[in-house]
């Protein structure tokens, strides 16, 4: 018995320190009262179903434990935030299934561990995953200036003249925006923009159609406010992909962060013509949004240079932009000259 309480006790410390390590992530990286709320209240509930056996931290015997040196390398390195949650993540159910198990092995009236313990997984499995998509892949990074290219505005149609300019020119992104392709053009032209982009880490997005991202290799797919929910596309493509989303004010900031959204759409900044959008969020908005700054961001919508101060005088880092570039008699020295304008 006194191995089975020391298990039990080596198990209630795991899960409550993955479940701390969890809520800082809720609270000081989302800033997610709910979650934060919910991952305390799973603790606390923890600490309630351990209540009933007494002494158990009596049985700890750390110097005599043979696995506290036992160590692997994967332990030791994290990829980022994102990474660090979901261990713990994992850790919390590994902690709370050996909790389970090892609790039918008490006396009957060891208070029916067991079954606390189990529905307390479940709760804990929800968390984790709400958690793990709100945190998204940790990959996004903020770029300065991402080129959405549609054939339909560029000189001629030669897309790719424009897009290879824009490379050029210094974009970090290229966003391939095309309504009324067949799936097999849209399939090609995405590879034939990997092949461009990839060799000089320039990122490249697909609109509308994760499947087509999934199948190239693009880096990400876009998605406004009426396309895949953002949530059941995470579902989709994993952490395989980034996803982008428009948004228009800083409630659908914050719920393409909460349904795993790597960055934002912000916009649009002023009046264009390449999409209808008969409200403009405005500079004001992407104020706001720079205040809460929890997603890299992408402000879009009528940028061009003429207008691009008003959008750092708020202190804007990333643009996307359309008609201003691919409509442009020397798309590369807009693109520089854009990129230029925006502070590091
Ligand atoms: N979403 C909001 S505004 C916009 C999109 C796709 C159009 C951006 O294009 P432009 O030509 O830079 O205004
Ligand atoms: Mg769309």
């Amino acid at each position: 018995m006194p191995g089975v309480l020391r298990i039990l006790d080596a198990n209630a410390n795991r899960a409550r320190e993955a479940l701390r390590v969890m809520e800082d992530a809720a609270r000081f990286i989302l800033d997610d009262p709910k979650l934060s709320k919910q991952l305390k209240q799973l603790r606390h509930d923890l600490a309630g179903a351990l209540s009933d056996i007494q002494g158990l931290s009596a049985w700890r015997n750390t110097p005599g434990d043979v696995g506290t040196a036992l160590t692997t390398e994967s332990e030791m390195t994290r990829a980022g935030a994102a990474d660090t949650a979901a261990a713990a993540g994992k850790r919390l159910s590994e902690a709370l299934r050996s909790l389970e198990e090892y609790g039918k092995a008490l006396p009957q009236t060891a208070c029916g561990l067991a079954e606390k313990i189990e529905s307390l997984r479940y709760r804990g499995y929800a968390l984790e995953q709400q958690l793990n998509t709100a945190l998204g892949t940790g990959a996004a990074k903020q770029w300065r200036l991402c080129v959405l290219i549609s054939e339909s505005l560029c000189p001629a149609g030669d897309w790719l003249k424009v897009a290879t300019a824009s490379v050029h020119g210094g974009a970090d992104c290229i966003q391939l925006r095309e309504k009324q392709l067949d799936a097999g053009e849209l399939l090609s032209r995405t590879r034939q923009l990997v092949d461009l982009c990839r060799p000089k880490n320039v990122g490249v997005i697909v609109n509308d159609r994760p499947d087509v991202a999934l199948l190239t290799g693009a880096d990400g797919v876009h998605l406004g406010q009426t396309d895949l929910p953002c949530a059941e596309a995470r579902k989709l493509v994993g952490n395989q992909l980034l996803i982008g989303i428009s948004t228009s004010n800083l409630d659908q900031a914050k719920q393409a962060q909460r349904d795993g959204a790597d960055y934002c759409g912000v916009g649009p900044m002023f009046p264009t013509t390449t999409k209808h959008k008969p409200l403009i969020a405005g500079p004001a908005y992407l104020k706001e949004y720079l205040a809460w700054n929890q997603l890299p961001h992408l402000a879009i919508g009528g940028i061009t240079p003429e207008n691009l101060g008003e959008l750092t005088d708020v202190g804007v880092q990333g643009i996307a932009v359309s008609s201003a570039i691919c409509q442009a008699a020397n798309p590369a020295l807009i693109t520089r000259n854009l990129i230029e304008a925006i502070p590091r």
